[in-house]
């Protein structure tokens, strides 16, 4: 089996509760990668932030950090928003923490993006094939791993459920790249809503549901959980859109303004074009000659996109809460949510 290194902090100013939720996780976590063919488990290790290419460990976790662990929290808050521990949400955590790394390796593919946690992409460091079945490697393991959970098999039902969103959040990202940035084939920030909640609200929902399902949560528990994850995802991809035109690229791990550069259609820059006055009739110029994208970016915040972000953001964290306060959760676990919905909102990376 692999050998595991411990769970590294997180980041300055993060809550607790996401370290103590990867230390609860990790054991479980590297015992199902340990199950890996070695060869693609040693490239589910590197996107996990474990080693290095090559395989080496890292021997300063620091200098080739894992992601911030959000999913793999919210499964375990959902067990113990129902009133069970922690622990019995693990199955659920591991499951949608392999997902998303997997999600992360393919979209690095299609996107054509060569680095991702201030490391280069999987495809770049062992190629585009293998990181291709890297992916599909993780995908199977999260499914094994849940369904092997007792009451899994009905989980594996609400997580097939959250994949098909993924899906088509993640195919319409792509259509859009497509689309226009001006006149009647635009997206409208209504199209980029429902691309977000799919693309990044589902599997956050989904974790959240799956941790209460797997701690006897009634239905409406983990249906609320769900919603909230889905607005608390919104809002996620709102700061990454972002975090991803005006964020330190050395703190976030990804160059600046490659979404730009790709044509994605982000909030703020939507915000921005939608807004009156001539900041954003000059983006709308430079954007339909694609112009220079750090121009662009300057623009998009002229005309008020950085702000209008915030505000959807902020607009989703409360819808999230509002739908945690419409059902009883056992324990800090109401709390602990809420602390990390204002975490992921006011975040660096
Ligand atoms: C479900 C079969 C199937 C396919 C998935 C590739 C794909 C199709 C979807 C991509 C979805 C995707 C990459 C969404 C982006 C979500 C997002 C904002 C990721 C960043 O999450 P963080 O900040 O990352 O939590 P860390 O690095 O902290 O883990």
């Amino acid at each position: 089996m692999t050998a595991v290194s411990p769970a590294p902090p997180v980041a300055t100013g993060a809550p607790a509760v996401l370290d103590r939720c990867r230390a609860l996780v990790r054991p479980a976590l590297g015992e199902a990668v340990g199950r890996l063919h070695p060869w693609v488990g040693e490239m589910a290790r590197y996107a996990l932030g474990w080693c290095e290419a090559g395989g080496a460990s890292v021997a300063a976790p620091v200098a080739a950090p894992g992601g911030k662990g959000v999913r793999q929290a919210l499964a375990v808050l959902g067990a113990e928003a129902a009133g069970a521990p922690g622990r019995d949400g693990v199955p659920a955590a591991v499951a949608v923490e392999l997902v998303h790394t997997f999600s992360l390796v393919h979209d690095d593919i299609m996107d054509g993006d060569a680095t991702r946690r201030g490391r280069p992409a999987v495809w770049r460091a062992y190629g585009t094939g293998p990181a291709v079945l890297a992916g599909d490697a993780l995908f199977a393991l999260a499914v094994e791993t849940l369904a092997g959970a007792p009451g899994g098999a009905a989980a594996v039902g609400t997580l097939s459920t959250a994949l098909g969103d993924l899906l088509r959040g993640q195919a319409d990202d792509l259509v859009f790249a497509t689309r226009p940035w001006t006149g009647p084939e635009r997206v409208r920030p209504g199209e980029y809503r429902l691309m977000a909640e799919r693309k990044t609200g589902a599997l956050l929902g989904c974790a959240a549901a799956l941790g209460a399902r797997l701690g006897g949560a009634p239905p409406a528990t983990a249906d609320a959980l769900d919603r909230a994850g889905r607005h608390l995802g919104t809002a996620f991809q709102v700061i990454d859109d972002v975090l991803g035109l005006w964020g330190d690229p050395a703190v976030t791990g990804k160059p600046v303004h490659a979404d730009l550069r790709e044509r994605k259609k982000t909030y703020p820059v939507l915000a921005a074009l939608d807004s009156p006055g001539p900041a954003a009739r000059r983006l709308a110029g430079l954007l339909d000659a694609d112009g220079d994208p750090a121009e662009a970016a300057a623009l998009a915040e002229a005309a008020g996109g950085a702000a209008a972000a915030r505000d959807e953001a902020r607009r989703h964290v409360r819808e999230a809460a509002a739908a945690l306060a419409s059902v009883p959760l056992a324990g800090a676990a109401g709390g602990e949510l809420r602390a990390l919905a204002a975490f992921l909102t006011d975040r660096a990376r």
